[in-house]
């Protein structure tokens, strides 16, 4: 898989394509990513790469010819790929679209930074407008690494073991991971930890995980992952696979919920601040 990255600062990609799994990922040649400066396609002496907007009003706004020159300079090495500018305008990413992605040859991301880019840009170049969250950042390299980041873990070869990314939260059963647990099995309290837990156990593991039994683990780690969707993020349960039997184990949930002494779950209306 080839990625093109298009920015202003690609020295803030460096680290992040040289340690982890993306690191390993462009050792291995799984993928292969090229940065290009949008301030290298600018012909005036003061290299300049913004202007004021049209209309007034604060900040600035990405000039066209020096970043539409830099898209087209990477479609060149790349001319079957898929071009994708990040702002909160864009399409909510989600896991089916990162999966989806994976099995292109190519995708160019294009980081703006100030108040935006100019709009004939993506009339000309762009082919989708992709946001991470309904929250602003300073410029579109976080988002971009993001869809590195999301999309080489799905490739074939890249995560050491290959059940690893279709196990994940998210994996092809839309539900959220369940707990993990390591050595030791006893956790001392430690000194100044903190005791905003004091009615559950932070010490010992759950006994089934050191059964042996693999259908028991299995069985308790699906237990889990359902009722920690359930109590989280319960929206994901509409479009999540599960099984009849699971289902009404959802809609015991659901009563001991509204019956029980448990906290009532919001799921008509999600908060907004202002
Ligand atoms: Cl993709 N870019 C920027 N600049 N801010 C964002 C975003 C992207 N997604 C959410 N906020």
């Amino acid at each position: 898989m080839r990625f093109g990255v298009v920015t202003l600062f690609p020295e803030l990609l460096d680290a992040f394509l040289a340690a982890g799994v993306v690191g390993r990922a462009v050792k291995n040649s799984s993928i292969e990513v090229q940065l290009e400066n949008p301030r290298n396609h600018t012909v005036d002496g003061h290299r300049t790469v913004d202007d004021r907007p049209f209309g007034g009003g604060p900040g600035m706004v990405m000039k066209a010819e020096p970043l539409g020159r830099a898209i087209q300079a990477v479609k060149q090495s790349m001319p079957l790929a898929k071009t994708i500018y990040l702002s909160p305008q864009g399409r909510p990413l989600t896991q089916a679209m990162l999966r989806d992605w994976s099995k292109l040859p190519g995708i160019i991301l294009v980081a703006g930074r100030y108040e935006g880019i100019d709009e004939r840009v993506i009339q000309r170049h762009i082919d989708e407008e992709v946001s991470i969250g309904d929250y602003v950042l300073s410029g579109g390299e976080v988002a971009a690494m993001v869809i590195v980041d999301g999309v080489s873990r799905l490739l074939p070869g890249v995560l050491g073991h290959p059940d690893s990314a279709a196990e994940d939260s998210f994996g092809e059963d839309g539900l959220l991971d369940h707990p993990h647990y390591t050595r030791p099995e006893w956790l001392d309290d430690l000194e100044g930890a903190s005791d905003a837990t004091e009615h559950e156990d932070t010490r010992s593991v759950p006994a089934v995980l050191l059964s042996g039994d693999h259908k028991l683990i299995a069985q308790w780690r699906r237990d889990a992952a359902i009722k920690r969707t359930w109590e989280r993020r319960p929206e994901l349960l509409a479009n999540a696979t599960i099984s009849v039997a699971e289902r009404k184990q959802i809609e015991q949930l659901n009563r001991a919920g509204r019956d029980g002494a448990t906290e009532p779950q919001q799921v008509e209306k999600n908060e907004q601040d202002h």
